[in-house]
């Protein structure tokens, strides 16, 4: 039986991946590709729907790609490869995009938080449809299954309302895809800002935990990060957003549970357990930063993996865009 296909993106906005996004997708995207026929992209088009310098595109798309395969993507198991070389993505999302409402669209709320940072009307409208892009992204390659974080749940119920609709008025044509979030992980929140999520664009850089990050200041961010009132180790998310934040990150970094962690923690106060979690973050992200560092070395080789990758994306994509051609009426090129 053919296996369940997973499909997730990460966008190339930042020099490096951060914690949030380590643990909410990267980690479970290794995982999956033993199990699943894996797809994943560096979504560069996702990147310019905010202002985007070429040169710094260009780099942190390969800085992202080097850091996916350093994290343990195997480019034998897994489809890695980088939106902009699969022109497909493009073509359906013109497609979805005129089965969607504006109202609905509307509706979308990281688009509302992340218009509000350049004021509504300076926003882009790649930005406003940056959903249905990513409901493309999903579609086209017919995915089981999109391993995301919480942040990215609304867009993926808009990715099945959106395949459901088209199956709809023109023929069974799309897989409707799952979300696949881990509880545990499912979002990460600022260091220096427990109430909001670790985030490449909006966190200061003493609230985020780059991947690429020296063991030096990793341990200074963590040492330093806000902690609540009291002293004692205690996973109480609503009066210690803070030590619940790093419990959560201890506990998904070192396999142990929370509650045994609390037990280990008692009485000894936040500096034991912050040294602690700094450390399980160094170990982490120190063998990843050095593979990443060794992929970058050899861009010539990187690009090549990379267009490994989207020989095998655009076969896929190739196949779903021509069924949907066809359902949609537009004539063939004779
Ligand atoms: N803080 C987080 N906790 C758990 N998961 C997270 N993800 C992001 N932040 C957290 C997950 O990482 C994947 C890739 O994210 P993205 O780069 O596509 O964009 P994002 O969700 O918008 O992440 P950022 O860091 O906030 O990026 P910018 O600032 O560029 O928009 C997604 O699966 C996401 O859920």
């Amino acid at each position: 039986m053919a296996r369940p296909r997973v499909l997730s993106g990460i966008q190339p906005t930042a020099d490096s991946f951060h914690l949030g996004n380590y643990l909410g997708a990267v980690r479970q995207w290794v995982t999956l590709q033993e199990t699943h026929d894996a797809f994943y992209c560096v979504v560069d088009l996702h990147a310019i729907t905010v202002p985007t310098e070429p040169d710094a595109l260009r780099r942190r798309s390969r800085v992202a790609a080097a850091q996916l395969f350093a994290a343990g993507l195997d480019p034998e198991r897994s489809t890695v490869f980088v939106q902009s070389h699969v022109r497909e993505h493009t073509e359906l999302a013109w497609v979805l995009i005129c089965l969607t409402g504006m109202g609905e669209a509307a509706r979308m709320t990281q688009f509302k938080d992340k218009s509000a940072k350049f004021g509504e009307s300076a926003a882009s409208v790649g930005l406003f449809t940056y959903p249905i892009l990513q409901a493309a992204d999903i579609l086209l390659y017919q995915a089981d299954r999109v391993p995301v974080g919480a942040d990215q749940k609304q867009h993926l119920e808009l990715t099945r309302d959106l395949g459901q609709r088209f199956n709809h008025r023109f023929g069974d044509t799309f897989t409707l895809p799952e979300p696949y979030i881990l509880k545990e992980v499912e979002k990460i929140t600022d260091l220096q800002d427990p109430s909001a999520k670790m985030s490449k664009s909006s966190s200061s850089p003493a609230g985020i935990l780059d991947v690429l990050e020296q063991p030096g200041p990793l341990r200074k961010k963590v040492m330093r990060a806000v902690t609540d009132t009291g002293s004692e180790v205690l996973f109480d998310e609503e009066n210690k957003p803070g030590i619940s934040n790093l419990l959560r990150i201890q506990s998904a970094l070192t396999g142990t549970a929370i509650p045994d962690l609390v037990n280990r923690y008692e009485g000894q106060g936040y500096g034991t357990f912050k040294k602690d979690v700094a450390e399980a973050v160094v170990e982490a992200f120190t063998p990843i930063r050095e593979r990443t560092e060794k992929l970058l070395s050899d861009e010539t080789e990187l690009d090549r993996m990379l267009a490994v990758g989207a020989r095998r994306a655009s076969e896929v994509a190739r196949q779903t865009m021509e069924m949907v051609r066809d359902r949609v009426g537009f004539l063939p090129l004779a």
